[in-house]
């Protein structure tokens, strides 16, 4: 392996959404020491690096995006003292720890915002953004909030609205003030210290808003059944020109320590994405790349927007896939739970950096939660269309004891109705399981550069075959990806032959492969060629 590259060009990230992972005192929640706990299995994955979602103190009022101390750790994650004893396990095993930090807004419950909205000549009263009320009286203008309804709340004390792109107990901070942004590299400097890997960062496309607060244009294209927020066009309120300085800051911030790397969460088509990397590469490392979280699920859509994303990286800017995150859908919910194992093999094999969603190795399904049971503040406001993020975030499944082994109290979030076949304890014992799946990929992948960091060729597109080189020195793989429940007959350049190195259907390991393979429907194979 090339040892000037960094350590996230060839990692696989896995993320865990903390609430859901173990809990370890018996409260129906998980924690810190519950993650601590279950390192082993980690290790026996094979992940490289853990992104946590926020555990930082918060009401919880969005499960911990809404942070009311971004130094301190919330009492029902547990304390600093058992994070410290987390990231010291973890790196004492080789796994990386990155947080997530939610600079856009804070919770209102944070001191900064009492002090803001104490009065309008607070110090801090321009740490966030006010304004007052339209000529005509009511918002400002007609900004929308992500989870509905106007994204400016009135504040009768002092006659003035704030603005909060998401719940109205998430006021954004006004990161055109430069006092923000030194307390926002303090925070980052208190975790690096603490010998964290890095952060994601949530919403950074959201950071700055327009100085002149225009009205946002009327969306030609939204119709009924889709979020309300969608029926404007958010020209004034994300990917302003000027969010490029201040995440240029945050780097430099980050580049204080060594090694230390900066994932963007950037919702953002394709061209727009690439500009996160930032000039000579002085933006965040890895501008979350979210296209497969939408893709139609075929063989020529999926060429074409690895073809489309390939082709729009910067020089030097290296890519990421993502198939799934604690705000969309599970992948085995949308492609059906045969096919996510050649999704697996799609995410684990393609050029760049993967992030794996906790439980999706377990094939972990989409979950219906019952109308009593939604916890979402998104699925609350806008009820009914399918916006909640519930059946996403249900505990992990780890045997087949009380609570699919999650907790000994009664979880949070319901659990899947397969818990107690479909858990980490029974698929292991199984060779031919998505977990034992995700281990072979993930060992495979460190013992072979060429799948991280080899360079990447579409083949000749084969209808409802997904087929690509990767290729580093003298390896040459190739993928091929059946996406459809027929068989499919793969073809080989000419003069070449390969042996299997890997299928999804485990007993074809190793198997010649001349001229000809027949892929099974939903069939998955990385085969090593040679001859040419
Ligand atoms: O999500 C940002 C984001 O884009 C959401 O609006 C997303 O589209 C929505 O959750 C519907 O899928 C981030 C976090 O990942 C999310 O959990 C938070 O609720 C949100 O920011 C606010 O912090
Ligand atoms: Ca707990």
């Amino acid at each position: 392996m090339n040892a000037s590259r960094p350590w996230w060009e060839s990692a696989v990230i896995y993320q865990i959404y903390p609430r859901s992972f173990q809990d370890s005192n018996a409260d129906g929640i998980g924690d810190l020491n519950g993650i601590t706990q279950r390192l082993p299995y980690l290790v026996d994955l094979g992940i490289d690096a853990i992104w946590i979602s926020p555990v930082f103190r918060s009401p919880m009022m969005d499960f911990g995006y809404d942070i009311s101390d971004y130094t301190d750790i919330d009492p029902i994650f547990g304390t600093l003292s058992d994070f410290e004893r987390l990231t010291g396990q973890a790196h004492a095993r080789g796994i990386k720890v990155i947080l997530d930090f939610v600079p856009n807004h804070s919770s209102d419950q944070h001191a900064w915002f009492i002090e803001s909205r104490a009065s309008r000549s607070n110090p801090k009263r321009d740490w966030y953004i006010w304004r007052d009320p339209a000529p005509g009286g009511g918002p400002p203008n007609n900004w929308l909030s992500e989870f509905g309804g106007s994204a400016w709340e009135f504040d009768a004390a002092t006659g003035q609205y704030y603005y909060h792109a998401f719940l109205n107990s998430q006021p954004d901070l006004n990161w055109r003030n430069p006092d923000v942004v030194e307390a926002m590299r303090e925070v980052l400097r208190f975790w690096l210290r603490k010998g964290v890997d890095g952060f994601r960062v949530d919403v950074i496309w959201h950071l700055v808003k327009d100085a002149l607060f225009r009205d946002n244009p009327p969306n030609p294209d939204y119709h009924a059944g889709r979020p309300p927020n969608e029926a404007l066009v958010p020209l004034y309120t994300t990917d302003l020109p000027e969010v490029h300085d201040v995440i240029a800051t945050l780097r430099r911030t980050v580049d204080e320590f060594p090694d230390r790397l900066l994932i963007g969460e950037i919702y953002l088509p394709v061209e727009r994405l690439v500009a996160y990397y930032g000039r000579d590469l002085g933006g965040v490392h890895l501008p979350f790349n979210f296209a497969l979280l939408n893709v139609r699920w075929d063989a020529r859509c999926i060429q074409s927007l690895i073809a489309e994303y390939e082709g729009a990286l910067p020089q030097g800017g290296w890519p990421n896939w993502v198939l799934g995150n604690h705000d969309r859908p599970r992948i085995a919910g949308r492609v059906g739970p045969l096919q996510a194992a050649v999704a697996a093999m799609l995410l684990l094999t393609l050029r760049g950096t993967p992030t794996i969603y906790y439980g999706d190795e377990l094939g972990m399904p989409q979950v219906e939660i019952p109308r009593d049971r939604v916890r979402d503040p998104f699925e609350r406001n806008v009820p009914g269309i399918g916006v909640g993020r519930d059946g996403c975030r249900t505990p992990m499944q780890w045997d087949a004891s009380d609570n699919a082994g999650f907790s000994t109290a009664d979880p949070w979030l319901p659990l899947a109705d397969a818990w107690w076949s479909n858990n980490a304890a029974d698929l292991r014992g199984d060779s031919r399981s998505m977990l034992n799946l995700y281990r072979r990929l993930l060992r495979l992948r460190k013992e072979t550069p060429a799948l991280s960091v080899g360079s990447y060729r579409s083949y000749a597109l084969d209808e409802d075959l997904l087929v690509y080189y990767r290729e580093l020195d003298d390896t040459r793989l190739l993928v091929a990806l059946n996406l459809t429940d027929r068989p499919q007959a793969l073809i080989l350049e000419d003069g070449t032959q390969g042996k299997i190195v890997l299928s999804t259907a485990a007993e074809r390991d190793g198997e010649r492969a001349p001229g000809t393979v027949t892929l099974a429907g939903h069939e998955g194979l990385i085969i090593a060629l040679s001859g040419h």
